[in-house]
């Protein structure tokens, strides 16, 4: 691997504006016969990226090519002199599915072809200019002769499909020009769903969701959340669909989550298959995101698609923004912004204060695959979310419109976007872009002679600059909330419903019989750590009184961050009020039950290590953490166990208000067990009738060590051995039991007869999972740490993608003791040593520099 910079981009000295290909499909021998149309616009030699391959053939118009004038090895393909005029290049190359076990470019996932584009594994096809802002219009002729590929699959729409001489050829045409990481084949024995959407201007589509035969039921759902997700897109922001039909293929080799490939979207079968007895609310939720995220693709991402891959939050960052808004329009949009929160606040803010850490958009790469990070997804959403913010939905919805209009058809950047939205300082709002970390907003507050004064003051993250940060405010009264009129706010720009904080703001009240309780960052309006001084007081009445819910959760987030970090200081606090305050809340049948749910989830061991900060002691992290939920279990009982014994919704309502019926009665169920009372886990564990429950009933009993946990978990293995997505949440708990003996458990289970290396859903559920078990990863021999390089490197050679993925959870061991330190060094040493995957080496070498 090279180091690639933003600033070296260049456009291509020729245009590729068609490429026909032709899969003759094998196991191991598909010979793939390229031809694509080159049109040059500076001229000099073709230069064409390879990645393993081999070449059999090279024609220039349909006639043979001179050996000398070209120059193929495995990894670049040079014509030495082009013709001057446009020309069609023929190459024909032969891979090996079957032997394709990094699961990109084509490979076979049971059975089944199918392909992986994004970003670079189209040269492991055929060579090409496999970069972005290539755009080429595609016909594909897949060929099959055997009985067993009757699921011929690629771009676009079906020209034609015939056998002849015992093969079956199916034609796809493509009319939309795109790049080669949105090209995508699938072929094999499959069973579908179908249905039909008709688009606000009357087309008609025809919608497929392929799956393992005997599946198809499970499809269901991902069908209705994919109907759901064309007609928002329509509502919301106009955009329609634009072929004749949309196919969904589901397999369960994968790296990624799902692919939206250009009317073939690929996707993870945990995104697509579920019914109540396999699949928990939360992956009910995950697959209407992920269906709709890939479906809002069409537009972000394939109609308008990123020049380089500098530029991925382009496609990324705004269709994350588009998917939270379709889940936040189709279930709550308070309980959505709290779920995002958490998720930024778990993933993204340690990815950005680690050695991790990158910009929204970076400026350079060792290896693009290691970019697709919780930093250009999450906070890059952040960053559209405080341009709707500022603008508001009207205007933003004209900058979008105008985005469509001018880029539709192009490979754009991250300035073309912002360019269409009249934001107050564009060149100042890109330093969100341009610059990592995590910025701080200092709040002080005073009150004196009925004056109130709140300053906002900004502290950039280390090395970065001042930003425009949009902060939602209320002051609230025992009146209701103060007139934002009657306040004068100095140093910053007032826009509808918030304020620009760049330096310093004040805002100040006068004639005030009383200082007002200021709820600040009203719905997570920017993505910073608010630091404000402690006051438990303040904290408990935005918990009564505040209407915003993030602000609420977050109240609660910091009374019990700040109960926990006091147990982990061995001070512990009184923590009545707190509990208290939780039980009013989780009460409350004014509040929704998913709310609720959320408030009664402590905040994680994650959020402790960080408030920590360093020299953490991950056993007292346990404790601690451990501990706050046996007490707030115990001074909530009585509320707790009203809540658990609220009526069940039936097991196959799998709406957002069933679910969240169940998280509330779940959550209550968990604290509860945390506090002693393991009965109710126990008998729930029996007899369960939804997976939901049941999987919150073990998580209960495995989660506090209960006796009862390694019974009840291996009857649920032996259970659901023949279903791989319910066997990886088995594999994945286990991994996660916060006992001494996680290790071994661990090293166990990776002699199970269903535990293989070759199933990325299988590595991440046992060895990531692992991972994130903060004990057991972070044990004081180092020991856990070899578990995971161990996996790693042997991943390094099969599977480097989802080696350099596991890799990542390393980037926490700077907050540890010294001793855990240099144990992880050690091993990070010799990964870095012996790995020959850019991937891994990237990794190992950022997580390594001093
Ligand atoms: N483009 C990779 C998968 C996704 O973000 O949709
Ligand atoms: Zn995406």
């Amino acid at each position: 691997g090279k180091t690639v910079f933003l600033k070296d981009y260049a456009p291509t000295p020729y245009r590729a504006p068609h490429t026909s290909l032709m899969f003759a499909l094998h196991p191991t021998r598909t010979v793939v016969r390229a031809t694509t149309l080159y049109e040059p616009v500076g001229g000099g030699p073709l230069e064409l990226a390879g990645d393993g391959l081999s070449l059999m053939a090279a024609e220039l118009d349909g006639a043979p090519l001179d050996e000398s004038a070209y120059e193929a090895t495995p990894d670049r393909f040079v014509l030495k002199a082009p013709p001057a005029e446009p020309f069609a290049l023929t190459l024909v190359t032969v891979v090996s599915p079957d032997d394709n076990t990094e699961l990109m470019g084509l490979y076979r996932s049971n059975g089944v072809y199918c392909t992986q584009c994004e970003a670079e594994g189209y040269r492991r096809i055929t060579y090409a200019y496999d970069r972005p802002d290539v755009l080429s219009v595609y016909d594909v002729f897949v060929v099959s002769d055997a009985e067993g590929e009757q699921v011929l699959l690629s771009n676009g729409n079906l020209v034609d499909r015939k056998v002849s001489g015992g093969r079956l050829t199916a034609h796809w045409h493509d009319p939309f020009p795109k790049p080669t990481y949105l090209f995508a084949l699938v072929a094999g024995d499959l069973g579908a769903v179908t249905d039909e959407f008709t688009t606000m201007s009357g087309r008609k589509v025809e919608l497929n969701i392929y799956v393992e035969r005997g599946k198809e039921p499970r499809a269901t759902y991902a069908m209705d959340a994919l109907k759901r997700s064309m007609v928002w897109d329509e509502t919301r922001f106009g955009r329609e669909y634009d072929l004749d039909v949309f196919n969904i293929v589901a397999v369960s080799d994968f790296n990624m989550g799902a692919m939206e490939n250009k009317g073939l979207n690929v996707f993870n079968d945990r995104y697509v298959l579920a019914d109540p007895d396999v699949a928990t609310d939360q992956d009910y939720a995950g697959i209407e995101t992920v269906i709709a995220h890939e479906y809002f693709h069409n537009w972000t991402g394939n109609r308008i698609t990123c020049r380089d891959w500098f530029q991925l939050c382009l496609k990324e960052g705004l269709t994350v923004f588009r998917d939270q808004e379709f889940t936040s329009d189709e279930r709550s949009r308070g309980v959505k912004r709290i779920a995002d929160v958490r998720r930024l606040r778990a993933a993204q803010f340690p990815e950005d204060a680690s050695p991790l850490r990158h910009c929204v958009r970076p400026n350079r790469y060792d290896e693009i695959s290691n970019l697709y990070t919780s930093t250009v997804y999450d906070k890059g959403a952040e960053l559209i979310r405080m341009i709707h913010t500022m603008i508001g939905e009207p205007r933003f919805r004209a900058g979008m419109d105008d985005y469509f209009a001018r880029f539709d058809g192009t490979a754009a950047t991250v300035e073309d976007f912002i360019g269409c939205f009249s934001i107050p300082d564009p060149g100042a709002f890109m330093r969100w872009y341009e610059e990592p970390g995590t910025p701080r907003v200092k709040v002080a507050e005073a009150f004196k002679d009925g004056r109130y004064t709140l300053e906002l003051t900004q502290v950039p993250a280390e090395g970065a600059s001042v930003k425009p940060i949009p902060v939602r405010l209320a002051l609230l009264t025992d009146t209701g909330a103060i007139d934002p009129a009657k306040a004068t706010v100095t140093g910053g720009e007032i826009g509808t419903g918030h304020i620009v904080l760049t330096d310093r703001v004040t805002v100040t009240v006068n004639r005030l019989n009383a200082a007002p309780i200021a709820s600040v960052m009203r719905g997570f309006s920017a993505p910073v750590t608010i630091e404000r001084a402690p006051d438990e007081a303040r904290d408990l009445t935005l918990i009564a009184k505040d209407d915003d819910p993030f602000t609420v959760w977050d109240a609660v987030q910091r009374l019990a961050l700040s109960a926990m970090q006091a147990r982990y200081d061995g001070a512990a606090i009184d923590e009545t009020p707190l509990a208290a305050a939780l039980g009013t809340l989780a009460a409350n049948a004014g509040h929704e039950p998913a709310f609720r749910a959320l408030a009664l989830i402590l905040p994680t061991r994650q959020a402790l290590i960080e408030a920590i900060g360093q020299n953490v002691d991950p056993d007292r992290v346990d404790t601690a953490h451990q501990g706050l939920g046996a007490s707030l279990g115990e001074k909530m009982r009585d509320v707790l166990a009203r809540l658990h014994g609220a009526p069940l919704p039936p097991a196959d309502d799998v709406s957002a208000d069933a679910a969240g019926q169940r998280a509330l009665r779940n959550a209550a169920m968990q604290l509860l067990a945390s506090a002693g009372d393991t009965g109710r886990a126990m008998a729930q564990a029996k007899n369960a009738t939804s997976m939901t429950d049941r999987l919150a009933a073990l998580g209960a009993l495995a989660f506090t060590n209960a006796g009862e946990a390694d019974e009840a978990l291996a009857t649920f293995a032996r259970e659901y051995d023949h279903e791989p997505l319910v066997l990886d949440k088995y594999f994945a708990m286990e991994a996660m039991r916060p006992d001494a003996e996680a290790l071994d458990r661990v090293r166990r289970l990776m002699e199970h007869p269903k535990f293989s290396l070759k199933t990325p859903n299988r590595v991440r559920s046992l060895i990531g999972a692992f991972a994130q078990n903060v004990a057991a990863f972070h044990r004081a021999d180092g020991s856990g740490y070899r578990l995971v390089a161990e996996v790693a490197k042997s991943l390094d050679k099969s599977n480097p993608q989802v080696a350099a993925r596991l890799l990542t959870s390393f980037s926490d061991v700077r907050r540890f003791d010294a001793p855990r330190r240099e144990a992880a060094a050690d091993v990070l040493a010799d990964v870095l040593q012996t790995a020959t995957s850019s991937d891994v080496v990237d990794i190992a070498r950022r997580l390594t520099a001093k």
